[in-house]
Formats: structure tokens, C-alpha cells, sequence
């Protein structure tokens, strides 16, 4: 076996650098796929699949040290690069294991997208200065390649079950990660959560929002509001089962209205946005209390959205209004932009 895998080590070049670029891609593509994916299933696949790729690039190490040691030199950004994807795979296996927390103002998976948004130019950067020689070629279809491939995947997939399988023998937060990865926070413990470069903004009781075109104020959407479980699942590592109190969109927009439109749009008075397909009015409550209080200015007072099945980034705080529009919901940035 050892030697076996000596042997491998020896042939480590042109074919390790196309699969580390493969599983690296792969990996940056799936972690956002998983950041899109709201319920059971989608996130499961996604969120395995990312762990899988991300396991493909430290079971790729050892052939990638051998091709390093050959290199002539190694250039900065290449280091770099290195640096940063270790980083990054670092803050995955922190999050995994560990759990979410915040050391220096950071969650795990902030330090995890941070470093792999880094990683994006460094990869362009080396990919420029070393694809002399990087073609893909005949062979590496054919039929050794492919026995050679089913081994790197079976590795891989006996490595991500031996670390699961670790994580719960020694009781590790990894054990208790739901689909989406993510960890269980208490609802009193709910952190205010800025997607990017949002303020929370510090809004008056009396605040009014528009619902297709009709001006509702708070305190006659608490007199309608009813009681709502639902998961609150962040995309940076924990969710929270809390029951919030809110007025369901389809008794609030008249279903004559709805069927005549494509999309609902729920803007927040700080100008953050989200679209939604009009079926969904169903499934989305104007949240005006929390466990039993009223929301807090973090949390988005005095209205926010609450939308299950859907990731944190679409529970839009501090609404301002909820219009009808032609627009289909799919046109909008897949991430909230600010
Ligand atoms: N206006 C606005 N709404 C927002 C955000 C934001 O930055 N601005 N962050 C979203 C994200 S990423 C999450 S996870 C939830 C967090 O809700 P919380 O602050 O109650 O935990 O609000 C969402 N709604
Ligand atoms: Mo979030």
C-alpha cells in the first residue's frame, strides 16, 4: 500500500494540478450553491458535496507538495494562494468541528468566504503564470485515468465518513449540524445578523409599511399577528427554532392581486431587498414579535420578515414595503448585494 502510494507520489505533475483545480472550483461553486439552498435535501447535497470537494483538496496535498518541490521557483502569489486556501480550509474544518463563535469579530465561515473570495485572484494569478503545459489530453479520459479517479473519489468519500464518524464518537459539534451544516443557537442568543454593509436603522413604533399600495401600521399588524414556529437558518453557521409572531402575505395581499402579478418584493427602509415568486405569499409572515416580546432594533424592528424553508440573507429586517411587480422573482442578484 505504502509503496503503492509512493509510486503514485512519483507520477504527482500535470494531471494533480487539473484535479486540484477541478475539486477548488468545484468547491467554490458548491459553497455557494449551498448558500442558496433553504431546505432539507438541496442543502444536504450541497453541503456535502462542498465538504467532499473541500476534502478533495487536502487529500490532493501530498501529490501538490511533490509538484511544488520541483517547482524552479515559487512566485508570491502562488504562495500566497497556499496560504489563503489553508486559511480557508482551516476556518471549514473550525466550523465543522468546533462550531460557530465569534473570536476577533469573526464567525468561522466569515474567515472560510473571506479567504476563499482572496483565493479568486491569487488562482487567476497562478493559473496565467503556469498554464504552459496544464492542457487536458486524450488519456486523461481514458480508461487507467478513470480507475485512477474512482480512487482519489473513494478516498475522499472514506475520509469525509471516517471524520463524520469521528466527530460523533468523541460528541462533537459536527454531530449535531443540521442539513445545511449549520449549529443550533438558543433564540435568546439570536446574534443581529448585517448581511454585508447594512446598518440597522433605528425606526419609530409608529411606523407604517406599504402593502401593495396600502399603508398598514405596526400596531394593527401585532392586533392581526398569530404565532409562527419557524427555523432561522444563517449562512454564517447557526440557525435558531424560535416562534415569532407575524400576519401570513396571502391575508395582507388579496389573491386576485397575486395571481395578476410575477413577483413580491420586500424592500427594508435601508434599501435592502429581496424578490419573491408570488406562490410563496403563503410561506412569508410580517413579523412584529420574538419568543414572546416585541423584535429588537437588531432584529429588525418594529417589522420584519420571516420566511421559512428560505435562508437568513431572505428574512428581510426593517421593512418599508411590499409591493406587487411584473418582474419574474428570478431576476435579482442570487446574494443580497449590501
Ligand atoms: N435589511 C436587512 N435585512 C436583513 C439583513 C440585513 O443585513 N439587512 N441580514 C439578513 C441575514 S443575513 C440574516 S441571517 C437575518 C438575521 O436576522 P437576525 O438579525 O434577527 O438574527 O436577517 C436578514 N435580514
Ligand atoms: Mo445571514
Amino acid at each position: 500500500m505504502a509503496d503503492r502510494v509512493r509510486a503514485t507520489l512519483r507520477r504527482a505533475g500535470r494531471r494533480t494540478n487539473l484535479a486540484l483545480l477541478v475539486v477548488l472550483v468545484g468547491a467554490f461553486l458548491s459553497g455557494w450553491a449551498a448558500f442558496a439552498s433553504g431546505t432539507e435535501v438541496p442543502s444536504r447535497l450541497t453541503s456535502v458535496g462542498h465538504g467532499l470537494l473541500g476534502l478533495g483538496v487536502v487529500v490532493l496535498t501530498p501529490w501538490k507538495t511533490v509538484v511544488t518541490r520541483r517547482a524552479p521557483e515559487l512566485r508570491l502569489a502562488s504562495v500566497a494562494l497556499a496560504a489563503v486556501i489553508i486559511v480557508c480550509l482551516g476556518a471549514g474544518f473550525v466550523e465543522v468541528f468546533v462550531g460557530y463563535g465569534i473570536v476577533a469579530g469573526l464567525s468561522p465561515i466569515q474567515v472560510h468566504v473571506g479567504a476563499a473570495f482572496v483565493a479568486v485572484p491569487l488562482l487567476a494569478v497562478h493559473l496565467v503564470r503556469h498554464r504552459r503545459g496544464q492542457v487536458l489530453r486524450r488519456t486523461d479520459l481514458g480508461r487507467r485515468q478513470l480507475l485512477r479517479t474512482a480512487g482519489f473519489v473513494a478516498g475522499v468519500g472514506a475520509a469525509y465518513a471516517a471524520l463524520e464518524g469521528a466527530g460523533r464518537l468523541a460528541g462533537l459539534p459536527s454531530a449535531r449540524r443540521i442539513a445545511s451544516g449549520s449549529h443550533r443557537l438558543a433564540p435568546a442568543t439570536v446574534p443581529a445578523t448585517i448581511w454585508l454593509f447594512d446598518r440597522a436603522p433605528a425606526l419609530s413604533a409608529d411606523h407604517r409599511v406599504q402593502v401593495d399600495g396600502t399603508s398598514i401600521s405596526v400596531a394593527e399588524l401585532a392586533v392581526r399577528a398569530r404565532p409562527v414556529r419557524a427555523r432561522l437558518d444563517c449562512t454564517s453557521g447557526w440557525y435558531a427554532d424560535a416562534e415569532w409572531s407575524g400576519v401570513n402575505l396571502s391575508t395582507l395581499l388579496p389573491a386576485e392581486r397575486l395571481s395578476g402579478a410575477s413577483s413580491i418584493l420586500v424592500t427594508s427602509v435601508t434599501g435592502y431587498r429581496r424578490r419573491f415568486p408570488v406562490d410563496d405569499a403563503g410561506f412569508l409572515w410580517l413579523a412584529t414579535g420574538f419568543e414572546g416580546g416585541p423584535l429588537t432594533r437588531g432584529t429588525g424592528a418594529p417589522v420584519r420578515l420571516v420566511a421559512p424553508g428560505r435562508r437568513g440573507f431572505w428574512w428581510v429586517k426593517w421593512i418599508a414595503s411590499v409591493e406587487l411587480s411584473d418582474t419574474p422573482p428570478y431576476a435579482q442578484s442570487p446574494f443580497p448585494l449590501r
